[in-house]
């Protein structure tokens, strides 16, 4: 297992890459250009410059998260052609500058979806949370607003200010739209993508939807074991592949990780590995990564991976924001230096131990 960190990049990550040095066992930074528009087609010098300073600092950067995919390509618009030509040719050069795989998503509209991003858990430190009730009860305009209100979102992917001025245009197009519409769009955009993918020495990872539901009414498809069985048929290539996050599809009881993981340990290229805490109203919060603190088994989670002897990158995706972290500047909600850093030492942990049990 390859451990890795989200890095937002010298002008927007207020966390010294000395620091996330300093944590053990990481080897690589996940990085993206978070200033490119979805359906940009990335400058070579940019993607050059990244590369530089990310082995300056001593990681590899071996994954990118993400490249965002236009929202024309999910609705099967005619003007995706111009943005699929565009997102190969970012492929073809991430390939040429040894990236090895890109996490993407095909989730209508909005990416991962909360409510209060610094929710207040019992032992004073705060996390992101979804409450289930109040998603059902406003309109995306509303829930929009909720958000904007929100420190720390400003550069966050998903939530660029351009693409969400457009949302009464995005929910006019969307109307009508069902999962088949969507399934035959994602198939259409792995077709065209995934050969290009497989020649640049790439292998791309779809990252689950979050919270595995619909919401306000827009469908999402990867949210299920079935799904992700649908979606690994739709183009048969070592290149079509997973990022599988246990916190996204852990949103839902209905799902079992550790079986999922099993199942499909071979076409995981990118491991996210949180836990959430589920309530029985069907609100959620995030959690810190220590199994009998949420509702996922992060030990049985970290065995499925090391019992298939897991190979792939991995990242502890989020945290809580813990010892005041939410007060500093700059901090991404999620993001944090220290949850995630704890997070990693208890994955590394469990990852250990069972080695050692392995070797008897
Ligand atoms: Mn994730």
């Amino acid at each position: 297992m390859q451990m890795t960190f989200r890095w937002y990049g010298e002008k927007l990550d207020s966390i010294p890459l000395r620091f996330v040095k300093q944590i053990p066992g990481v080897t690589g930074l996940v990085w993206s250009l978070h200033d490119a528009q979805a359906g940009d087609d990335w400058a070579a010098e940019r993607i050059e410059k990244e590369m530089a300073t990310i082995k300056k600092a001593g990681f590899n950067g071996d994954v990118v998260e993400s490249v965002n995919v236009h929202e024309d390509i999910k609705l099967g618009l005619p003007t995706k052609k111009k943005y699929i030509e565009n997102y190969k040719n970012t492929i073809k050069k991430l390939g040429k500058a040894g990236v090895k795989v890109i996490c993407y998503n095909f989730m209508p509209v909005f990416d991962w979806t909360r409510t209060d991003l610094y929710h207040t858990l019992p032992d004073g430190s705060n996390a992101l949370f979804y409450e289930k009730s109040k998603i059902e009860s406003i309109d995306p305009f509303e829930f929009l607003e909720n958000m904007k209100k929100q420190k720390g979102l400003e550069g966050m992917p998903g939530w660029e200010p351009e693409r969400l001025a457009k949302l009464s245009q995005l929910f006019e197009a969307y109307k009508g739209f069902t999962k088949d519409n969507l399934w035959d769009n994602l198939k259409y955009f792995l077709s065209e993508i995934i050969p290009v993918a497989q020649e640049s020495g790439i292998k791309m990872a779809i990252h689950p939807d979050d919270p595995a539901w619909d919401i306000f009414g827009l469908p999402r498809l990867i949210t299920s074991k079935e799904a992700i069985a649908k979606f690994l048929k739709l183009v048969d290539s070592p290149s079509n592949g997973l990022t599988l996050c246990t916190g996204s599809l852990g949103s839902s009881d209905t799902n079992d990780l550790p079986d999922i993981i099993r199942t499909f340990v071979d076409k995981i290229y990118f491991a996210h590995i949180r836990n959430v805490l589920r309530f029985p109203n069907g609100d959620f919060t995030e959690s810190s990564h220590r199994a009998c603190d949420g509702s996922l088994d992060i030990v049985e989670i970290v065995k499925a991976y090391n019992d298939a002897g897991f190979k792939g990158y991995c990242r502890p995706d989020h945290g809580r924001h813990i010892w005041d972290e939410e007060k500093q500047a700059g901090l991404h909600p999620g993001y944090g230096l220290y949850d995630r850093a704890l997070g990693i030492m208890y994955l590394w942990g469990v990852w250990d131990a069972l080695e050692k049990v392995k070797k008897g």
